[in-house]
């Protein structure tokens, strides 16, 4: 703590910086310090004394110099931080304005993820299986026009095609547009929607509102939180007089003779290999997915539901900054070499 004022016994003009003689000072002087934290030597009573002192209205900050409060520093785990530094606390960018840490949340795009035979995991992370024949709002504020390789993005708000760029990676296909989305596609079953926070609450469809609270995701269409997965799903077909979507059956009952093969395969996601995502991303629901899809396989042979079952696996690994190098020459070769 610098020394808050400068005692003097007699008059003077000389005080230093722009401090001014004061007769009777408190020995509690504002200072910048005490602004932002509390001042230790303010909790205890001293006689008061004469000497130069900051003008009322003005601190001292950590210079010696008097300063109005709008020109005092900010203070960040004890140290010193100039007007306009930036630093990064918690996930937060806080910029000091004011003598105050001014703090924006660093937030990064959500990913809604659709994936094999009907597998959602919604912008706010929940999960949940439906299928039906009929095409469905994924999310609201905009139309994606899937089918066997050609596509269209259009933001219905503005009414018109949003400018987008398209590339491949790996197996995906990654579409871009300008305003935040961004859309991966393996132009099978599996689809990622990644949105920028700025839909935060903007949102709707099967893949949530995107408010940050993973129980109202069920919201229908007339906007009313339901419980029913097949009402909540329903309710998103594109078309009304497409029939409705029922109840998925158990396909490893429905077919007993792909159980042992799906079960002995899939567990392949709680291996090894992955064993750097388990903390991070929880397998089960993948291995318990993959399962389910493998049984149901009824196209492109089962290496093929099995395969996007893993991907849609090590796709969240890699979200959440675990990268694993799972195609080998004996598992989904086909792929080999390819992201996810
Ligand atoms: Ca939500």
């Amino acid at each position: 703590m610098p020394s808050v004022f400068y005692i003097q016994d007699k008059y003077t003009k000389n005080c230093p910086k722009n401090s001014t003689y004061q007769y009777a000072i408190s020995t509690c002087q504002k200072t910048c310090r005490s602004l932002s934290d509390p001042d230790p030597s303010c909790s205890f009573k001293l006689p008061t004394v004469d000497g130069c002192a900051c003008p009322n209205g003005t601190y001292l900050d950590d210079s010696g110099a008097c300063v109005p409060d709008k020109q005092c520093p900010c203070y960040y785990k004890g140290s010193v931080m100039p007007p306009g530094e930036v630093v990064y606390d918690k996930g937060a960018m806080c910029t000091c304005k004011d003598r105050k840490w001014q703090c924006t949340q660093n937030e990064c795009h959500r990913t809604c993820v659709v994936y094999g035979e009907g597998h959602y995991v919604t912008f706010d992370g929940k999960r949940f299986d439906f299928s039906g024949d009929c095409e469905y709002t994924l999310t609201q504020n905009f139309e994606l026009k899937l089918s066997e390789g050609s596509y269209e993005v259009v933001e219905r708000d503005i009414g018109s095609e949003v400018p987008y760029q398209v590339r491949q990676m790996g197996i995906y296909l990654v579409i871009e547009a300008t305003n935040g989305l961004i859309l991966m596609w393996d132009k099978k079953t599996s689809i990622l929607i990644k949105l920028s926070p700025e839909f935060k609450g903007r949102v709707c469809g099967l893949c949530g509102n995107y408010d940050g609270s993973v129980s109202n995701d069920f919201i229908t269409r007339s906007q009313s939180v339901v419980v029913n997965i097949q009402e909540f799903g329903n309710s998103w077909k594109a078309a009304p007089t497409c029939p409705d979507a029922l109840p998925l059956k158990d396909p490893c009952v429905a077919n007993p003779y792909r159980q042992t093969w799906s079960q002995k395969h899939c567990s392949f996601i709680m291996g090894s290999t992955f064993s750097k995502c388990h903390s991070k991303v929880d397998p089960t629901p993948y291995h318990d997915a993959c399962v389910q899809d493998t049984c149901a396989c009824d196209s492109g042979g089962d290496c093929e539901c099995y395969c996007t079952a893993v991907a849609a696996y090590a796709a969240a690994c890699s979200q959440a900054g675990i990268c694993v190098s799972w195609r080998t020459p004996e598992i989904c070769r086909k792929y080999f070499q390819q992201i996810y």
